[in-house]
């Protein structure tokens, strides 16, 4: 048993990065990691196609449905903010979260459309306040790389030219630097390597969790 982390909150480990980095077999897989060692641990995923919210993002990126593109942003938003008294309550309660995909994502590919009246900074507006995540794994890929890892498929956004802007503004974002909890991994090598790179960071984010903040702007 885990006598040391009685009474200690859960982490909230997000995973960012490109599209086929590998953020969601990274996540199950760490699940299981996690799990193994006898962590209470829950695995989110963004969007959550399943709410009613979710449904109508998931007809969205399928190409069934057209919304202005401020629209469609604040409900991926808002598909976050009926799923965040759930993650709160969950860290608060000693389970630790992994989210693939959050706000990053969220404010990136808005942006990445070039509308003149959605800029970064707006995009990231609704984010504020969200719960903060502990440590942010930035699984990161080259074009190379992740063209051997198949085609698109045929959702919104799998195109040449948005990835190229997603990669640029993900980029720009690392650099900020008040984003000082992000963990940036080289995700184009072996999966296990892959997964051994992040479980580190995650362990020791888990050992020294402090009180959750909210997002800050
Ligand atoms: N979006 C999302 C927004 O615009 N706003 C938002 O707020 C949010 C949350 C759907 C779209 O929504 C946008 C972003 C997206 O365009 P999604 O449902 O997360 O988002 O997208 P998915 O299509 O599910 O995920 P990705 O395409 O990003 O893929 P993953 O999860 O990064 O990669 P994964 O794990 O599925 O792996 C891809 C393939 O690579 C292989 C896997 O087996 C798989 O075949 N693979 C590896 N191969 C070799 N070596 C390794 N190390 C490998 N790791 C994985
Ligand atoms: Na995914």
């Amino acid at each position: 048993g885990f006598d040391s982390e009685k009474g200690r909150r859960g982490a909230l480990i997000v995973v960012e990065g490109l599209d086929r980095a590998g953020k969601s077999s990274q996540c199950e897989q760490l699940l299981h990691n996690l799990q193994t060692l006898g962590h209470q641990v829950r695995y989110i995923r963004f969007p959550d196609r399943n709410t009613p919210i979710g449904k109508l993002i998931d007809g969205y990126l399928r190409g069934q449905s057209h919304l202005d593109d401020h629209s469609i942003h604040l409900l991926f938003s808002a598909n976050r903010w009926e799923v965040a008294p759930a993650i709160q309550e969950l860290i608060a309660n000693g389970v630790t979260v992994i989210v693939d995909r959050y706000s990053y994502s969220g404010a990136v590919y808005s942006a990445a459309k070039r509308n003149p009246n959605l800029s970064i900074q707006w995009a990231w507006q609704p984010e504020v306040g969200l719960p903060r995540p502990d440590l942010c794994l930035f699984l990161s890929i080259s074009p190379i790389e992740a063209a051997k890892r198949g085609g698109f498929g045929l959702e919104r956004y799998e195109t040449d030219t948005m990835q190229k802007r997603v990669r640029d503004l993900f980029q720009s974002l690392l650099e900020l630097p008040h984003n000082d909890e992000i963990c940036v991994i080289d995700a184009g090598r072996q999966f296990n390597e892959v997964a051994q790179d992040i479980l580190e960071p995650v362990l020791e984010c888990m050992k020294n969790v402090d009180s959750i903040g909210p997002l800050r702007r």
